[in-house]
């Protein structure tokens, strides 16, 4: 199964034709440049090529009116002077005697997209068009926007494909109004958008794009807006939105199909957004939805001004969805203030309609006054930034890092009558561990008959983190007789002198004695018991009183408090432990393991008791990259355990910042 790209160079075929300062920046060489990387970088090749196609008038008309169209079709007749002035009807947006023919192919460029995905032709999927179409709306154009193609594509899915369910995210620095509007009462289509707004002061500047706009009617929750009321936002920024807000409504929803509204005006140096987030994070925001939806994703390209960080960020997304190892995002920041202000309004006023939610803190109702000093002093700032345009085109920052997909992606240690899952290698031979190594293992593996048994399977591993460090092998998966003295094993002996922190996902109750407060490993236990006591920044043990089994717990806890604090750690390996009997579910495990392959470069090692062998073809598939099943029992969630996790995270906001979700200053 692999992943489509569209792209075709009709659409590089209309331009600016006057002087308008507002359109200046949308050329066709962001179509081009952006192609030209992904050749250039080999990724094209690995994509399976799908051409555009017109989209009809009856896939337009599920969006726009007949009157709107009918205007638009007479674009290509048009004089020089006719199509200026058919512009000045629209705000921010140019036309051009070709763009109606490119509009038809960027919209069918979506609906192209979403056959190859919903057939399963292919797993996911990016077009590269223009004009763009979050902006334009049921009877105008806006913003370089003629035909909205996302949302276009979500009807169509609904309907030729029978998606009941569809996720749109749309990470354009820009508010998408034109989806918004479209969908605002439509509870099927789940619009989630980010936006520079300061407070009104950035284009668009509706009111109806602040975080109050949740949707209406039935529709009611189905609207999320993040507003950025600040320039300059980071990784950190990014993340904490996704893994506060939109991840845990996102599963949840629950949807068919992910749209993306793929923006890349976000990144750093781009003139509009004027944002500080580096490529690679869309590497990691493509990876967080590809465990929706069963893997199906499609990103459309909206908006991207900066040449080089487009081209960057467009090969990082089209990386990630061909499944290679996420690149670490090393030195994350805490989230500012600005941002923590954002995450609190938005879950506050989203708690009512998402049970996942529930117990995010409440903010205190609207202080007019704080405000007030608040718009002051956004006034302030835009005054100061009068050289702006040209110092964001000065910008620099590094290259992105070549992610290299290692030679062997997944490898077992099996006892030697256990059979090999499919597609995995299983790690036979080992390296001589050293007589002081193979005493260490001696004394910790104890009581075990199979002494010598024990001790080769310890040098297995040996080899396979060994492999690991060195990206020669992706990632495994160890049956072993007894997992508690394993992972003391594994972290003590074996990880200690390759790998400086790792991360420790203990699913599953198991005493687990050995937690350091030197920070060389962080240990996060999810279980069903509440006995154990945090002990120290390294040592989190999370309860989940109905166990492990419980989806709407365990999915808080992965996205309130594992995800961030692995961002904050980032460890140079992840050891996953399943404790036999812990009761998480075949899904909840497959989601686990996907979601942890964003962390130290997809190194995990997971590690099971051999006599709970069953769930091993699940872990293999996970291992391998397959997408795992969607949680459909979160459609039904249960009535939860209370805000236990909810108070946990507010402890541990002192260590890792991260896990904030709250600002100083009041909605
Ligand atoms: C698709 C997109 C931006 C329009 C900005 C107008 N449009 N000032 O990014
Ligand atoms: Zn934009």
């Amino acid at each position: 199964m692999g992943t489509a790209l569209i792209y075709d160079e009709e659409m590089t075929k209309y331009k600016l034709l006057w002087v308008d300062p507002a359109c200046k920046i949308e050329v066709p060489e962001r179509l081009s440049v952006s192609y030209e990387a992904l050749v250039r970088t080999g990724l094209s090749d690995r994509c399976v090529s799908v051409p555009p196609r017109e989209a009809l008038d009856a896939e337009i008309l599920l969006v726009h009116s007949e009157e709107y169209l009918e205007g638009v079709k007479k674009t290509p007749h048009m004089t020089l002077e006719d199509l200026k002035e058919f512009t000045l009807q629209y705000g921010d947006v140019y036309f051009h005697p070709n763009i109606y023919h490119c509009a038809k192919l960027a919209a069918g460029s979506a609906l192209q997209l979403v056959d190859s995905v919903m057939t399963g032709k292919v797993r996911n999927g990016m077009a590269l068009v223009r004009p763009p179409g979050h902006h334009s709306m049921r009877s105008a154009a806006s913003g370089f926007c003629v035909f909205n193609n996302v949302a276009i594509a979500a009807r169509y899915a609904k309907q030729k494909h029978g998606a009941e369910r569809v996720l749109i995210v749309d990470w354009d620095i820009h508010h998408g109004q034109g989806v918004q509007y479209c969908f605002e009462d439509d509870p099927s289509v789940l619009y989630f958008s980010w936006h520079r707004y300061e407070h009104q002061k950035f284009w668009p500047n509706l009111r109806e794009s602040d975080y109050d706009s949740v949707g209406k009617g039935s529709g009611a929750g189905f609207n999320v807006n993040v507003p950025w009321n600040e320039v300059g936002m980071e990784n950190s920024d990014y993340l904490s939105v996704f893994c506060h807000v939109l991840l845990p409504v996102a599963y949840e929803f629950c949807p068919d199909l992910v749209l993306v509204c793929a923006g890349f005006d976000s990144a750093i140096g781009d003139p509009e957004g004027e944002m500080c987030a580096t490529p690679d994070i869309f590497a990691h925001l493509t990876h967080l939805l590809m465990n929706l939806a069963g893997g199906k994703l499609c990103a459309v390209l909206e908006g991207g001004y900066n040449l080089t960080s487009l081209a960057q960020s467009v090969c990082q997304t089209v990386q990630t969805l061909l499944g290679d190892p996420l690149p670490q995002l090393a030195n994350l920041r805490s989230p500012c203030e600005s941002a923590l202000e954002s995450l609190q309004c938005v879950r506050s006023v989203q708690r009512q309609y998402w049970s996942i939610l529930k117990h995010a803190a409440d903010s205190a109702t609207t202080d007019v006054s704080t405000k007030r000093i608040k718009l002051a002093k956004a006034e302030e700032e835009k005054a100061e930034t009068a050289e702006d345009e040209r110092s964001q085109e000065e910008k620099v920052w590094p290259e992105p890092a070549e992610r290299l997909r290692p030679p062997v992606c997944s490898v077992s240690v099996l006892p030697d009558d256990a059979a090999c899952p499919d597609g995995l290698k299983r790690l036979a031979s080992s390296k001589d561990l050293g007589p002081l190594l193979v005493s260490r293992i001696r004394n910790r593996s104890m009581e075990d008959a199979g002494d010598a048994d024990g001790v080769a399977t310890f040098s297995r591993l040996y080899t396979l983190i060994e492999k690991m460090r060195t990206n020669e092998i992706g990632n495994g998966v160890a049956l072993v007789p007894d997992v508690a003295a394993a992972v003391e094993c594994v972290v003590r002996d074996l990880c200690s002198d390759l790998v400086s922190r790792v991360l420790v996902v203990c699913v599953g109750k198991e005493e687990l004695n050995y937690a350091t407060a030197d920070g060389k490993m962080l240990v996060v236990q999810i279980s069903g018991e509440d006995k154990e006591e945090q002990k120290g920044k390294y040592y989190i043990p999370v309860c989940l009183k109905k166990g492990c089994g419980d989806t709407v717990g365990f999915i808080q806890a992965v996205f309130g408090l594992l995800l961030p604090l692995g961002y904050e750690y980032d460890p140079g390996l992840v050891l996953l432990v399943r404790v036999p009997g812990s009761g998480v579910g075949d899904c909840m495990w497959q989601q686990l393991i996907g979601l942890l392959k964003g962390f130290a470069k997809g190194h995990t090692l997971v590690l099971m008791q051999t006599n709970d062998g069953a769930c091993m073809g699940p872990t293999a598939s996970a291992l391998l990259g397959h997408p795992a099943p969607p949680l459909q029992e979160l459609l039904t969630p249960l009535p939860d355990d209370g805000g236990a996790l909810e108070r946990m995270r507010e402890r541990l906001q002192a260590d890792w910042k991260m896990l904030q979700t709250t600002g100083e200053w009041v909605c």
